[in-house]
Formats: C-alpha cells, sequence, structure tokens
C-alpha cells in the first residue's frame, strides 16, 4: 500500500512504533524552535536535566513576543535566553528581528525535516514540505537532548484542493472556510494533509498562511507536498540546495477527505470571538472599525502586506479608523522600507510596528472600549486582545485594508465596485529576500557561554511522585473551549512573570473566575472540571505548571487539545475523560473523590476509575494514555521521569525537590 506524505517523513523518522493510527510512535527531531514566553522554562529544564549542548540539526531561540520590554523582567528574560542559546549550541534571534515562525520560515525551514517547537504554529513550515509540530516546553527540552518525541499516531486527512482561487480570495480564505466547516476542534487529533490540483496554483508563503492556522482547528500538523512553488521560494530565500520532491504515493490511503474547491470561495471572516465563526464578509457588511492590523505569524510576511499597501497606494485609512501594520519579521520590514512602501504606508496614515507578536496577545494597540478591530490574525479568543468583551474579527490582509480605506466592514469586491479603480492586488513574491541577517546570531557567532540570570529567573517547580489518593473540591466548571488564555493569559501585566511560577500561578484561571487562585491555595488541592477541548489554543506549559503549582491533582473534562493534555502529564495533573451525563452532574464545590488507589491505578494501566461525587453518587471516568505517559504522570512529571531515566531507574520514585 502506498504512503501519504506525512508517512513518508514519520518514516523516515521512525524510532519507535508503528505507523498505525492511534499507536504510540517515537519520532526523531531534526530541528527546534523556542520563543521568549516559552523558552526561559525550555532552558531550566535544560539545565535542571543537567544536559550540556543541542543535539539536534538546528535549535533557534526567538525573541518575538514581548519585544517592547515594558518591564526589566522581560528584558531579563531575553538577556537569559541569549545567555542559554550561546552557552548550548543555539542560534539566538534577537528581540524585534521578528516572529519565530517568520523567521524560522525565511532561515531553516526546509522539505522532509522534522521540526518540534515551543509553540502551537510551529506548523507554519508545513507549507513547504516540513513535518512541523507544536509542542510543550519541556518536549521541546527532551528533543534538544537528542531524546525522540512521542505522539499518538494521528489520523491524516486529505485535504484536497480543486481550482484556482477568484480575485480576492485568498489563503486566509482556505483556513476561514475549512474553521467554518470543521470548527476549533475538527482537527484534533489530525495531521492535514494538502493534496489535489488546486495545490500548485498556490505559492509557498500562501500554503504557509494555510499550515499556520491549521492550529486553529485543532490539528497536531499541517502539510503540503513540494513542487516548483517551494523550490521558487528556496531560491528567493537563498537556500535552492534544501529542495527536496516529497509527493504522497498515488495509492495513498487517507483516514477521511475534504475537497475544498478554491474556485468556489470568496472573503470570508471570523467573528467575534472565536476563530470558527466564519461567515462571508458580505454578511457583516457595513458594521463601523476603529481599528485595523495586518500582521502576525498567519499574514505578516512581505508577500501579506504588499497587497494591503498596493490597495492604500494614493489613498487614506478612513479617518474614523486606526490602521496598524506589524510585519512577521524585520526582514519584511526592511524589504517593504527599501522599495519604499513603508513610506507609502505612512502617507496613508498607517502607524508601522515592529515586527513582533504584541498586539496578538495584547500587547500594545489594545482595542477601545466598545469598538471593533479588524486583524488578520489567527486567534480571537475573548479579552486575548487585551480588553474584555472586545469585538475582535479575523480576516485577510485584503479584507483588513478594505475596511480601513472604507472605515466599516466591506467586501473587498463590493469596494472595488464603489471606487471604480480598486485592482485585486493578487500575490506578489520579491525576486529575493535579501533583508540583513545581522539579528540572527549563529552558535557560531554567540556572545555568552554562561547563564545569565536576572532576578526575575525563577526555578522550575517539581511536583512529588503521584498520590494513592486524589480527593478535594471542584473548584472550577468551565463550559467548551476554554482556552490557554483562560488559564494563563499572555497579557503584558501577566507574561513578565512566565519564568516566576510562584508569581505567574496568581493569575491561573483568572480569565474565568479571579478568586479561583485564592480559592485553590486556601483549599490546598482540588480537581478542575471542563467540557469539550479544554486546554485549547497555545503550547504553553504555564497552562498546565501553575494549575499544579496551586495543588491541583486531576482535570476532568469531556475532551482535551492535544498540546495541553501532554502538558497535563508533564506536570503530572492526571487528565480523565467524562461523558455528558457526568459533566452535567458534576457542579463547582462538589466534593470529589477518585476510589481507586490512583497510582497503583495508573501504574498498572486501569483505564476506568471510579468518581464519588459528595460521598454519595459514582461515576465512570477514563484515562487513555500510552505506558509512557502512565509512568511519566506516576513520577510527578517529565523533568523527574527523565531525571529517572537518565539514573537508569525503572519505575516512579519520588521527584527530588
Ligand atoms: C499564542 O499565540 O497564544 C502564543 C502566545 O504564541 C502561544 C505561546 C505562548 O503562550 O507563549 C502559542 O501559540 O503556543
Ligand atoms: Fe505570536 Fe500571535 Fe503567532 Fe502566537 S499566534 S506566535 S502570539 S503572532
Amino acid at each position: 500500500m502506498g504512503q501519504t506524505l506525512t508517512e513518508k517523513i514519520l518514516d523516515d523518522h521512525l524510532v519507535e512504533g508503528e505507523l498505525e493510527t492511534g499507536e504510540e510512535i517515537g519520532i526523531e527531531i531534526d530541528q527546534v524552535l523556542t520563543q521568549d514566553t516559552t523558552g526561559t522554562m525550555v532552558w531550566l529544564q535544560f539545565e535542571a536535566m543537567g544536559l550540556d549542548e543541542v543535539q539536534t540539526e538546528i535549535a533557534a531561540q526567538y525573541c518575538d513576543h514581548q519585544t517592547y520590554q515594558f518591564d526589566f523582567k522581560n528584558t531579563d528574560d531575553h538577556r537569559f535566553l541569549r545567555s542559554a542559546a550561546g552557552t548550548y549550541g543555539a542560534y539566538f534571534s534577537r528581540p524585534g528581528n521578528g516572529i519565530c515562525h517568520n523567521v524560522h520560515r525565511e532561515n531553516f525551514a526546509a522539505p522532509g525535516k522534522t521540526l518540534l517547537g515551543s509553540d502551537s504554529h510551529t506548523p507554519t513550515p508545513g507549507g513547504l514540505g516540513e513535518l512541523a509540530i507544536g509542542a510543550g516546553g519541556i518536549d521541546v527540552t527532551v528533543a534538544m537532548g537528542g531524546a525522540p518525541y512521542y505522539i499518538e499516531m494521528p489520523e491524516v486527512v486529505n485535504v484536497r484542493l480543486e481550482g484556482e482561487l477568484p480575485d480576492w480570495a485568498t489563503a486566509k480564505d482556505v483556513i476561514l472556510e475549512l474553521l467554518r466547516r470543521l470548527s476549533v476542534k475538527g482537527g484534533v487529533g489530525k495531521i492535514l494533509e494538502y493534496t489535489g490540483p488546486g495545490v500548485e496554483t498556490l505559492t509557498a508563503p500562501e500554503r504557509m498562511t494555510i499550515t499556520n492556522m491549521g492550529t486553529e482547528l485543532g490539528a497536531t500538523s499541517s502539510i503540503f507536498p513540494t513542487d516548483e512553488q517551494t523550490e521558487d521560494y528556496l531560491e528567493r530565500v537563498g537556500r535552492a540546495d534544501e529542495y527536496e520532491e516529497l509527493q504522497p504515493d498515488d495509492d495513498a490511503e487517507y483516514d477521511d477527505e475534504i475537497v475544498v474547491d478554491l474556485s468556489d470561495l470568496e472573503p470570508l471572516i471570523a467573528q467575534p470571538s472565536m476563530p470558527d465563526k466564519v461567515v462571508p464578509v458580505r454578511e457583516v457588511e457595513g458594521q463601523s472599525v476603529d481599528q485595523v492590523i495586518v500582521g502576525s505569524c498567519t499574514n505578516g510576511g512581505y508577500e501579506d502586506i504588499l497587497p494591503a499597501a498596493k490597495m492604500l497606494e494614493g489613498r487614506e485609512v478612513n479617518k474614523k479608523t486606526e490602521m496598524i501594520v506589524a510585519p512577521g519579521s524585520k526582514q519584511a520590514s526592511e524589504m517593504l522600507a527599501r522599495e519604499g512602501w513603508v513610506a507609502e504606508m505612512m502617507a496613508a496614515g498607517v502607524n508601522f510596528s515592529e515586527a513582533t507578536c504584541g498586539a496578538c496577545i495584547g500587547i500594545g494597540h489594545v482595542p477601545a472600549s466598545d469598538s471593533v478591530s479588524l486583524r488578520t490574525f489567527n486567534r480571537n479568543f475573548e479579552g486575548r486582545s487585551g480588553i474584555e468583551d472586545d469585538n475582535v474579527f479575523l480576516c485577510s490582509p485584503e479584507v483588513a485594508a478594505a475596511a480601513a480605506i472604507k472605515g466599516e466592514i466591506v467586501d473587498p469586491r463590493d469596494l472595488a465596485d464603489e471606487l471604480g479603480d480598486l485592482e485585486a492586488p493578487g500575490i506578489e513574491l520579491p525576486d529575493e529576500y535579501d533583508g540583513s541577517k545581522t539579528d540572527l546570531i549563529t552558535p557560531d557567532e554567540a556572545v555568552d557561554d554562561e547563564l545569565v540570570k536576572g532576578p526575575n529567573i525563577g526555578d522550575v517547580p517539581l511536583k512529588d511522585q503521584l498520590d494513592a489518593d486524589i480527593a478535594g473540591e471542584a473548584l472550577l466548571k468551565m463550559e467548551d473551549n476554554i482556552t490557554t488564555d483562560h488559564i494563563i493569559p499572555a497579557t503584558q501585566d501577566i507574561l513578565m512573570y512566565r519564568s516566576n511560577i510562584d508569581k505567574l500561578s496568581e493569575f491561573t484561571l483568572s480569565r474565568v473566575d479571579d478568586t479561583f487562585a485564592e480559592r485553590a491555595r486556601e483549599a490546598d488541592g482540588g480537581v478542575l472540571v471542563a467540557g469539550e477541548n479544554y486546554g485549547q489554543g497555545s503550547s504553553r506549559e504555564h497552562a498546565a505548571m501553575c494549575p499544579m503549582y496551586l495543588g491541583i491533582e486531576a482535570v476532568l473534562a469531556q475532551s482535551f487539545a492535544r498540546i495541553h493534555r501532554a502538558n497535563l502529564f508533564n506536570f503530572g495533573i492526571v487528565p480523565l475523560t467524562i461523558d455528558e451525563d457526568t459533566y452535567a452532574d458534576i457542579d463547582q464545590g462538589d466534593e470529589v473523590e477518585i476510589v481507586d488507589d490512583v497510582y497503583d491505578a495508573v501504574t498498572s494501566g486501569q483505564e476506568e476509575f471510579t468518581v464519588r461525587v459528595n460521598g454519595d453518587e459514582e461515576y465512570t471516568a477514563t484515562l487513555d494514555a500510552s505506558e509512557r505517559e502512565r509512568d511519566i504522570l506516576a513520577a510527578g512529571g517529565k523533568l523527574a521521569w527523565t531525571k529517572e531515566q537518565a539514573e537508569g531507574g525503572s519505575g516512579a520514585a519520588p521527584a527530588d525537590d
């Protein structure tokens, strides 16, 4: 039987297991990436494991999320990260050089390689035929130390693209269409592999907009085959020699198939406050727009900003609207500046930002109260923009620029009719991506050879071995689709404590209930209850680390998002799945007890657990876990488990703290 492209790359990197859907496999990782807000823990864990040198072909440390350095704590983090990259042999991308995914695709992404990154949008280089997966920090640490990465073999879904995008429909509309059809949990446990005649009509950057935002479907990864478009892009970034032709076999078998006819697509928009609340732009036309931002790792490339710039050439941003361009990389800014586009945009009324994640997580350009913001980003979870009850819409750069011109949401086709001389800008790649590389410090150019820890750099929190008894109050009951932004928000006031877990944990679940952290501390233990898709969104392991630090021992949810589920194991919290009726019956404040000896049950492979509520009603909860995951849980988390492995121990032993 023929293989899918996903299977071919996995096969090439397989060190353990078989490529059977649902089976645990271990794969070799060629490249890792980390960024400033997850990276500090990655390196602290690298140090705590006693590792002394990066083992992967490429390890890259980017500083992108909080580059404004509002507080010395941010700068301390960056200083520490430069010292860690230098000490252990990683590339270091200076603050302001750009968003990890953009800089990585410009410099390192290559067909056929595997990439693991401590950021959920790591799958971006799937558009170049790289198998790239987002993970929690400690998984990246371990892979960087040379160990395999373990995942359940996902289903491989064939997303067959037909036809060609009409004028004004873009790559963003392809992924918005998939979100419209499949929802934010439609990709969980799946890798989306793009095939079909429509593929060759998309340039590599367009493909990377699609693979980037596959994360919003909950997918493990997304990947395109490679062809002339891939080769063309690699030539333009000066890495033609890294091209390799990769295609699935003709008789490859997929677990499922979705067909998208590109010719049927039209400008789409995700309404507040979920990326899957997608409708045609025409359905929401006429709403007044206060703010427009073009940028982020989804649509912040040179090729994304250029169409907006062309639309604004000789025009003005509407007086009632503010428009910001936040490029994905300094290279994009530099090239647009050299070509005169930055000046053109400024003349039109655009405020040009440094290359940073910034506004995407509420750092800068926070919308006004009761205002509407249109962004070319990938997430619009409520409050993520920095203000509660925000109204953030997600769209393509073309739709964003049209709104900036008109001052209201408008389908660019209608605006073109109205203006008479507005042409669809289409997609245009530069002849050469020739920005300076001075901000990317290679391991040979390292400036530090020892770790520099300012006062904001704390210790890695550790948990003891798993208890036999888990009992406590259901401290919080939550609905479906709780995001990691709810669990540990990433706004500046909170983000600056990413390396200081004692302080950071005070903000745990504050977006759901701001009394939670205090109640949890007082209760000294307890459980969380949630609906479907608990922990969707980012890869931040802090969303497991902080609840663990506050004493949470188990999460009972109807289902879990992939990365967060792995993070719960990694920090010794038992993720138990419950059905809808059990969910309905447990109330916040109930006393919840796991009747089984949890330690024994976990280590013996038991799947069903009895949960007693208020000393009376009993329900069944399921632990679906591999042997390795059970061992990690029993040890009290991945750090303790890894140390045990290194010491040659077997079975769990109490973590040493
Ligand atoms: C995000 O988009 O939510 C982030 C901020 O990039 C996170 C990483 C983090 O929390 O540091 C992600 O996507 O993993
Ligand atoms: Fe940065 Fe936003 Fe992309 Fe996350 S989604 S990496 S915060 S630009």
